[in-house]
């Protein structure tokens, strides 16, 4: 085997967004494409030569090529030992806890999360770092400086490895392990969790739940975790055999795109618990019977219930939560007497503050939870957790969630996506609320005054980095709020996403339909913002 020095060119749209690299795969399969964006994470990364990778993907298409490539380029690049899941395939959450557990330099996730996948679908590829957590902004600057100059990168030339199995092998002078990804997983999580408690609640008789991967990364796990060590019935996971692309579907859970598992626990003879995860198996959804938990209730929940599940019962030191997500959370933390964060959107943004100890527990709006247990937000993990509060308390999703809403009050919550439209318009209406905001402070929208309006900018409260241009944010004297931003993970035109809040103490008032609750701030939100003008489109793509 020998190292080939490849002459390349830069490409100049390689710069990660909120989450990673993602393209469409066509993009990715042009020559030379995926190599100069790995060779450039290599040559920003100082004293790699020698240390411990973990590589591994969420089964998506292309992921089997991109692996090999990675593998070929690594050998060639000095790095000393590569562990890759079975098949290439690894959720992100487990990756994250691999990398921390064997005290790895960092890893390559290789997803597109819960952008579809395919021939025509999406691809995507991030760095994360020592503490299992996705680069942070400098970190990913410095790759993208580093793209925009590449002018060669190394690879090995040699066959491709056999993933198809867990065993060693040797590609140049670096070791490659293949491993299983998920009984360290399933291990991961009997710390945490009161599996003879959660395993009593399954077999009861009286409790049915399903849990739905889309055909997306988390079915291994699910049959491991659910059915084999919890013994819950056979056929409690659905389309647990991660495909290529998903099998059609956009493995997105949420109450669009997992509509199959929303029907049966809206059906007939619903069983008590519903939940579903993304592509690459840290996001979730949860569900009671005929009963749908917001992502930010459901922080605000796991938060105020922490102490019941045994890695948390000495409590929780703080709760973070990214600027969009619903202040339900801040509420909890207000009444335990625990800080509270507020930060840009993407989980980056997290690793710090849960490294220094600041946060036990974190959330964003997206279907996104998660703890310190790893640095990426964890979809089966967000799953075990409402069965163990279930388990402990033996009430019902909907009552829980309705006594919760009863001491804290109710924050109505809802995003509203305009998916793939026109750029440059978007842009625009940006650019136009960016100056609206500057004075906006004061004014009066009919019932609504305007306490604070602003371009959100975070400054880290542990290395003092600053972000700017984090989404506009409008709060008014009421604690409602309208924020507009564009999504940083959509790979066609733009994606602009309005999120809406309003806070109700009134608990005879906690049955409206949220979309009815939101409506004079939903009508606000298109005066101030002026959407089907700039997007085009009279009603968003998804609701959720
Ligand atoms: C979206 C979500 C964000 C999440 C990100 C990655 O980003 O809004 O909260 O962290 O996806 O999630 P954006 O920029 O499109 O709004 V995942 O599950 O794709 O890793
Ligand atoms: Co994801």
């Amino acid at each position: 085997m020998t190292i080939e020095t490849v002459a390349t060119k830069p490409f100049s749209d390689q710069k990660p967004g909120t989450s990673g690299l993602r393209k469409s795969v066509p993009v990715f399969q042009q020559p030379h494409y995926l190599e100069n964006f790995i060779q450039a994470i290599f040559n920003t990364l100082d004293g790699i030569e020698g240390q411990t990778l973990v590589v591994g993907g969420d089964g998506r298409y292309y992921n089997r090529q991109a692996i090999q490539t990675i593998l070929k380029i690594a050998a060639a690049n000095g790095i000393g030992r590569i562990l890759v899941g079975t098949d290439g395939i690894v959720s992100t959450p487990a990756i994250s806890g691999l990398i921390r557990e064997n005290n790895a330099f960092g890893g390559i996730v290789l997803s597109a999360s819960h952008n579809p996948g395919g021939p025509e679908g999406d691809f995507g590829i991030k760095y994360n770092i020592t503490n299992g957590g996705p680069a942070p902004e400098n970190i990913t600057d410095a790759i993208y400086a580093e793209t925009k100059v590449i002018s060669s990168y190394n690879i090995l030339s040699g066959a491709d490895i056999n993933l198809d199995r867990p065993s060693s092998f040797k590609l140049g002078t670096m070791d490659v392990e293949v491993i299983d990804a998920v009984t360290p997983y399933v291990k991961m999580m009997e710390k945490i969790f009161d599996f003879d408690r959660i395993q009593a609640l399954l077999t009861s008789g009286k409790f049915k739940m399903c849990m739905d991967s889309l055909h997306a990364v988390t079915g291994p796990y699910a049959y491991a975790l659910f059915e084999q060590r919890l013994g819950a019935p056979k056929g409690t996971v659905l389309n647990g055999i991660p495909l290529e692309d998903f099998g059609g579907g956009h493995p997105d859970p949420n109450l669009v795109y997992a509509h199959d598992l929303v029907e049966i626990l809206f059906g007939q003879e619903a069983p008590d618990f519903g939940a579903a995860s993304d592509g690459d198996g840290d996001r979730n959804m949860i569900l009671g019977q005929n009963f749908f938990v917001t992502p930010s209730d459901s922080l605000a929940v796991l938060t105020a219930n922490a102490h019941l599940v045994p890695g948390y019962q000495n409590g929780i030191t703080g709760v973070a939560r990214s600027m969009p997500t619903s202040a339900a959370a801040d509420r909890v933390a207000a009444k335990l007497g625990i800080d509270c964060y507020e930060t840009p959107t993407g989980w980056k943004f997290f690793g710090n503050l849960l490294d220094a100890g600041k946060a036990t527990l974190c959330g964003e709006e997206s279907f996104g939870t998660g703890s310190n247990h790893i640095r990426e937000k964890d979809g089966l993990w967000a799953v075990l957790f409402w069965l163990n509060i279930l388990a402990v308390k033996g009430e019902s999703v909907e009552e829980i969630v309705r006594s919760h809403w009863q001491e804290f009050g109710r924050n109505f919550y809802s995003r509203h996506d305009y998916e793939e439209v026109a750029l440059e318009p978007a842009k625009e209406m940006m650019a136009r609320l960016q100056k609206l905001v500057l004075d906006l402070k004061g004014k009066q929208f009919g019932n609504y005054e305007v306490e604070y309006a602003d371009d959100f900018s975070y400054t880290d409260p542990v290395d003092g980095s600053v972000s700017k241009n984090q989404g506009i944010r409008i709060g008014f004297t009421d604690g409602s709020r309208i924020i507009y931003r564009l999504s940083g993970t959509g790979t066609k035109g733009a994606t602009l996403r309005v999120y809406l809040e309003s806070y109700e103490p009134d608990a005879s008032k906690h049955d409206i339909d949220t979309q009815k609750a939101l409506q004079p701030l939903i009508d606000l939100a298109e005066e101030i913002g002026q959407i089907r003008q700039s997007t085009g489109r009279e009603q968003p793509t998804v609701i959720t």
